[in-house]
């Protein structure tokens, strides 16, 4: 077993796997998930994994051409994720370590975990000075945008798959058609099971206190999620005043600076950092002390794979959102027992890729 790997190179594969359930958001359909696989090898022939998720499938490509570049930069580079993080950072500084630059810098950084867990056998988890152990998961598939009638059925769907949280997104045209939407879902899982609503940035900051307080009324949603525009941190800070219900946000994070001015601002009460955006495992362990030093719970956005090692290390752990959109392309995706995400066996981060699906699903 040695720890003292280099970068030899880094490479990318794009795929589209179309998703069991297409998801509506108020920011348009979704239903095919296109993912990018990165591999980072090292001199000891011990490759590195992890995948990104480009939202549109016309990010794709820059996506993987920031990572690819950035694999250029790091070849012969010690694979210390501190070291490369520096790097990075420094030579991206005037570009803006932002957005999809942050995104090719989180592969890379989870690669480089994952392949430092591979060469001392062990999970990520287990170096972070944790231990693997099961984390409370909601379904976070589908419930997006429809009608009432396909919405109650899935929201049965999912709960029946051995959950005991669901999320629904709302965002509907009208402040009536939400609520409806709320009470369809409400009705068919019952008070024992733990509903999250998602806007995805749809309100402005009076429609989202004016319908927050709608969802006061009703009762029994767990959170409200960026009922605004993600970074509008004032406004958000209003809402989370004027609104009982709380107010979660996170996955737009972009890194942990921004997350440490989003806590300044008191625009949350709960924060979900999402792999891809904070940095990796490197920075979601910077989050993760952020959130602890303000006491507020938090909880994962996708990645399931690596967030419940991750969550797993967390102070404040919440909840994992679970959903199952790379899942055709991994070897062992994660499982679900009893309402709890576990995930692969075995050293690292637990992503191999399912060879024949790759070939299938390439973009
Ligand atoms: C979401 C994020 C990315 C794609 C679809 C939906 C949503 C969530 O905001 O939190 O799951
Ligand atoms: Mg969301």
């Amino acid at each position: 077993m040695r720890a003292d790997l280099k970068v030899k190179s880094v490479s990318v594969r794009a795929v589209a796997v179309p998703m069991r359930r297409p998801l509506q958001t108020s920011t348009g359909a979704v239903s095919v998930a296109p993912l990018l696989l990165v591999d980072l090898k090292t001199d000891g022939g011990i490759v590195g994994r992890s995948y990104l998720f480009s939202i549109t499938r016309s990010a794709l490509k820059p996506v993987a051409a920031l990572v690819e570049a950035m694999g250029e930069m790091l070849q012969g580079d010690a694979v210390a994720p501190f070291e490369i993080e520096k790097k990075l950072r420094a030579r991206h500084t005037l570009l803006g370590v932002h957005n999809i630059v942050l995104f090719a810098m989180s592969a890379i950084d989870m690669c480089a975990w994952d392949a430092l867990g591979q060469a001392l056998g062990k999970p990520v988890v287990r170096l972070l000075g944790g231990a693997p152990r099961p984390v409370l998961a909601y379904n976070s598939n589908g419930l997006g945008i429809q009608e009432l009638k396909p919405l109650a059925k899935e929201a049965e769907q999912l709960v029946a798959a051995g959950f005991s949280a669901v999320k629904l997104r709302l965002g509907r045209p009208t402040a009536a058609a939400d609520i409806a939407a709320l009470r369809a879902v409400k009705k068919t899982i019952g008070p024992k099971i733990t509903l999250m609503v998602d806007f995805n940035q749809a309100l402005t900051v009076s429609e989202a206190i004016r319908r927050g307080r709608m969802i006061d009324a009703e009762g029994g949603v767990l959170w409200i999620e960026e009922p605004i525009r993600a970074d509008n941190f004032a406004g958000c800070a209003e809402v989370a005043r004027e609104v009982a219900t709380p107010i979660q946000i996170g996955e737009n994070f972009m890194g942990p600076e921004q997350m440490a001015q989003a806590i300044a601002a008191g625009c949350c009460d709960y924060v979900m950092p999402d792999a891809q955006r904070i940095g990796g495992v490197t920075g979601w362990m910077r989050a993760a002390a952020l959130a602890q030093g303000a006491g507020l719970e938090m909880s994962s956005h996708l990645f399931a794979e690596a967030s419940c090692q991750l969550l797993a290390v967390t102070p404040t752990c919440h909840w994992l959102e679970y959903v199952d959109w790379a899942d055709p392309v991994l070897e062992e995706p994660v499982r679900i027992v009893r309402g709890r995400a576990v995930g692969a066996a075995g050293a690292g981060l637990g992503m191999k890729w399912n060879e024949k699906a790759v070939k299938r699903y390439a973009a």
